[in-house]
């Protein structure tokens, strides 16, 4: 008896190493509990816990600071946050898209019964390619909705000039972009609104938490009154609105994480450039590149693997990585448009999608987050490495 619980034991804490030693591609990174202790005894002691209270309105302030943004408005989710902003603009119709992305960007169209159309992207930046827009746009078409993947900016300035000479609102997913700028200004400033994500595996967040950018203030009451339900006063109700207000809890623990947001981005840069020098180099890998101008906020580093040259595809690394507790992932596999829900739209056909179909293929996000051991971010270069040796050997 006693051998067998020895047995169990030995096999527990077995398991326990395991876990403890597996590396995600995330991390989030926390504020001292302690801190966040008397903000709780706060909504403890108010009961204000949702609608717009004290920590939310102090956190929009805030942001709106950090961010150099004239209007924010905080909600409950990414998602959420995208689904109102398509009401706020009163998109309708057809609405050109980026399939090279997190699966919620069209799902946030496909709720509010548009019809996403794809539009394929560029080969240095992973985003909306610009040239290919104007060849979808129809009668129907509204808006453009892309996403500055991996935090790196769109080519705004194209995208508007197609915007303004077809009367087409752009709404920026800019879910990875938190605190991104181009030549010194917010990429957040672009288009007639951006949306964040403060979701527990991106840059800033709130466990889970978004916001809405915007530039004027009727358009921010707008936004206030549709994520409350539509209510502009107690007995007025101005739209369809839903229920989508980020609570003071999360507002909290915003108001701490914000002040140890810039030093994080430093550690991931750290990372990123342990990542790129040891990297970029190797023949069959292309790192995601950084766009001149640009300060970036290293939420992703994303690596493409070429078969032929590297000798092992994207798919035996990525279970290769895993064998080593690895976790690092896919973002973004499959693409939007293979997904059941939109795969038999006309503009889902990757012939239409070439190169967003190529990248996809190829595309593996490794971990990357402030508090990512260099030792650990070595190995993971090693491991790399070790799979090419093999081809050169
Ligand atoms: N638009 C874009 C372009 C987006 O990327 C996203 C979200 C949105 C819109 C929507 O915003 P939100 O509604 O989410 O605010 C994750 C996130 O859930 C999602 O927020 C994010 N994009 C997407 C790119 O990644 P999964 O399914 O890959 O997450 P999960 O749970 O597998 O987490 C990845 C790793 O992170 C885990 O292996 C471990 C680590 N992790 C995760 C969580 C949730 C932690 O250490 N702690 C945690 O609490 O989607």
């Amino acid at each position: 008896m006693t051998l067998i619980i020895e047995k169990i034991s030995e096999l527990m804490s077995k398991i326990n190493i395991n876990i403890k030693d597996k590396i995600f591609v995330n991390q989030p990174t926390l504020p001292e509990l302690e801190e966040f202790i008397p903000l709780l005894e706060e909504i403890w002691e108010s009961k204000n816990l949702t609608n717009m209270g004290k920590f939310h309105q102090e956190l929009e302030k805030k942001l709106c600071e950090f961010l150099d943004v004239k209007y924010i408005s905080l909600f409950a989710n990414g998602t959420l946050a995208l689904i109102a902003a398509l009401q706020v603009m009163r998109i309708s119709g057809e609405v050109i898209t980026t399939p090279y992305s997190f699966v919620a960007t069209t799902h946030a169209l496909k709720w509010n019964g548009i019809s996403p159309v794809f539009c394929d992207i560029e080969p240095n930046t992973y985003n909306l390619d610009p040239s290919k827009i104007e060849n979808l746009i129809t009668p129907k078409t509204t808006a453009i909705v892309p996403v500055h993947i991996y935090g790196n900016p769109c080519d705004v300035n194209k995208i508007e000039e197609i915007a303004d000479i077809y009367g087409l609102k752009v709404i920026y997913d800019s879910a990875h972009a938190f605190g991104v700028k181009l030549k010194n200004e917010s990429i957040l400033n672009f288009g007639d609104l951006s949306v964040l994500s403060f979701h527990a595996t991106k840059i800033f967040n709130t466990f889970e938490g978004g916001a809405i950018i915007c530039h004027d203030e009727k358009t921010k009451k707008r936004i206030d009154y549709l994520k409350n339900f539509g209510f502009a006063n107690e007995t007025t109700v101005i739209a369809p609105g839903i229920n989508a207000k980020m609570n003071e809890m999360q507002a909290a623990i915003g108001l701490l994480q914000l002040k140890n947001v810039e030093t994080n981005i430093q550690k991931r840069k750290k990372i990123a450039e342990l990542y790129r020098n040891n990297l970029c180099n190797q023949n069959g890998i292309t790192c995601i590149h950084e766009i001149d101008e640009v300060n970036h906020n290293y939420g992703y580093f994303p690596i493409f693997i070429d078969k032929d040259k590297f000798g092992i595809s994207r798919d035996e690394l990525y279970y290769k990585l895993r064998d080593n507790n690895i976790f690092a992932r896919r973002y973004f596999y499959p693409l939007i448009s293979q997904f059941q829900p939109y795969k038999g739209l006309e503009s889902a056909n990757s012939e239409n999608l070439p190169i967003a179909t190529k990248v996809t293929e190829q595309v593996i996000s490794l971990p990357i987050y402030a508090d990512l051991k260099n030792k650990d971010a070595e190995r993971i270069v090693e491991i790399i490495s070790s799979c090419r040796m093999r081809l050169v050997g």
